[in-house]
């Protein structure tokens, strides 16, 4: 039912008016009072103020909500990653593992209870909290995390724990500071529904309890309730007949009102799409699991095909040396290389397309300067190395090869990010091989793996005698 206009008159209205009032919750009860006209102005204003309530109460999600058929769809995309597995490398170890968890995934769409996470900082009240709501909330679970904020060594866990939780309580006792918000945004970026309970508000002066609300209002959204779980005694006082003053301390009762009525909505009417949210979650990590695995196998299997296509393109240019900017020309790219880790990746390239791969990769790596920057770095790194002959074509042959590994291990990267999809046809995406292709050369040119990547190159390369002089400049460093 979806009306434009709240406020109606006449039948429509009345009725509409009254039929809010019987689903109103209980705290409305004394608006019968009221005389029938005021009821139909106030029946648009209740109506709004349902409205309100309904999207707080699902506000928890942010955007995060999903429904059964895009769940099982994840667990179906996270079964295929696994299958994969199972085809590319028969008993693989990790096999049986990923099988029990995804068919697990598949029982959790239907569990019952609800896990409830509670965590915050240390002694926001977490423990307390607890124990006053457990006898409230017979089919939910639960569990309190280690104090956050503390240790950095119990953080993993803390996650761990989190991640399993449908829906998390975020205790504060004020203003939220700096790494408790951070904490929070992480939540909301992992997908983890979450409310903030502002704990502790009986240690506030009234209006100081109402501007921290509202300043946590704000930065939340609104998904902010303020309890009480253990609020101080409180003095009593009491005047007796005989002038006399009596006074004692009294508890009083738990404040957590808001808190419970909140945690009732949000169990009756959200379970399902908590459960789901939860298990979309779950999916997801499982893929990603998955997938390293996965591309653990493919890399072990790429990395000496990367390694036979080095050495033949540094041979090559050894052989032939030609002007620097040539090498890429000649030898460096080797569109069989492009189809051999495009066969191990699952990606099949035809000749033709393998070619055009070659040709955009080297045309990109002139582009971003890599090849003038790759032959200055073999050349200082030899000239380091106290090679004062240097034979000719060795900075070609070692550049040659160096090249042919940063496209090589950028090529692993690019298909790694790909998603294992149905539509293989779709293309290079340069901008992506770009970017992979600048990361992969910025990792490699460290001075560490260049001077290690240089002598491995000189050995091939070089005959023994002139080796020496590279060796022994090392056990000089
Ligand atoms: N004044 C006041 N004190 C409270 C309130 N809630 C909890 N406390 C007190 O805060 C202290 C810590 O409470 P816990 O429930 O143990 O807090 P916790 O977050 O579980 O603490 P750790 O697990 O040690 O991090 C206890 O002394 C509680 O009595 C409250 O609403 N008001
Ligand atoms: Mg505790």
């Amino acid at each position: 039912m979806k009306l434009e206009r709240p406020i109606l008159v006449g039948g429509l209205g009345l009725s509409f008016s009254l039929w809010i009032l019987q689903n109103m919750h209980h705290s409305m009860v004394q608006m019968g009072e009221l005389g029938l006209f005021s009821l139909v102005a106030v029946g648009g204003g209740l109506w709004l103020f349902k409205q309100n309530r309904g999207k707080n109460a699902s506000d928890i999600f942010d955007g995060m909500a999903v429904n059964r058929v895009r769940v099982e769809e994840a667990i179906a995309l996270t079964e295929v990653i696994i299958n994969q597995l199972a085809t590319e490398v028969e008993n693989h170890p990790a096999l049986g593992t990923l099988r029990e968890q995804v068919n697990q995934l598949f029982f959790e769409l239907d569990r019952q209870e609800i896990k409830l996470a509670v965590t915050g900082g240390k002694s926001v009240g977490k423990t307390t909290l607890i124990q006053v709501l457990q006898k409230n909330f017979a089919s939910v679970k639960f569990n309190e995390t280690a104090p956050l904020f503390v240790e950095a060594a119990e953080k993993s866990d803390n996650l761990a724990e989190v991640n399993q939780s449908d829906f998390i309580l975020f205790l504060t006792n004020g203003d939220l500071t700096d790494s408790e918000f951070q904490s929070l945004q992480q939540l909301k970026a992992a997908n983890q529904p979450a409310m903030v309970v502002f704990n502790k508000q009986d240690q506030y002066l009234p209006d100081e309890r109402q501007s921290v609300l509202l300043s946590l209002k704000q930065r939340m959204q609104g998904n902010v309730v303020a309890t009480a779980v253990s609020p101080l005694p409180t003095k009593v006082r009491k005047h007796q007949e005989d002038g006399s003053v009596q006074e004692w301390m009294e508890q009083p009762a738990p404040d957590i009102q808001q808190l419970t009525q909140h945690l009732f909505e949000i169990v009756a009417q959200q379970r399902q799409q908590l459960v789901w949210t939860t298990t979309m979650r779950k999916a997801k990590l499982l893929k990603a699991d998955a997938k390293i695995v996965l591309n653990g196998v493919r890399c072990d299997r790429a990395t000496p095909i990367i390694e036979q296509y080095q050495w033949i393109a540094a041979a090559a240019a050894f052989a032939n040396p030609v002007p620097a900017l040539d090498i890429l020309a000649t030898a460096a790219i080797n569109a069989q290389m492009v189809m051999d880790l495009g066969g191990i990746y699952q990606q099949k390239f035809s000749l033709e397309q393998a070619q055009t791969v070659a040709g955009a990769m080297g045309s990109l790596m002139l582009k971003l300067g890599l090849v003038e920057l790759s032959t200055k770095a073999v050349s200082t790194v030899l000239k380091s190395n106290a090679v004062t002959f240097v034979a000719g074509g060795v900075v070609q042959g070692v550049s040659a090869a160096y090249l042919t590994r940063v496209a090589g291990l950028s090529l692993i990267e690019y298909f790694e990010q790909q998603e294992i999809a149905l539509n293989s046809e779709g293309g290079f995406n340069l901008d992506k091989l770009r970017q992979t292709l600048q990361n992969v050369f910025v990792q490699n040119q460290q001075i560490g793996v260049l001077q290690g990547f240089v002598k491995q190159g000189v050995k091939r390369l070089l005959p023994e005698a002139s080796q020496g002089k590279i060796i022994a400049s090392e056990t000089v460093a």
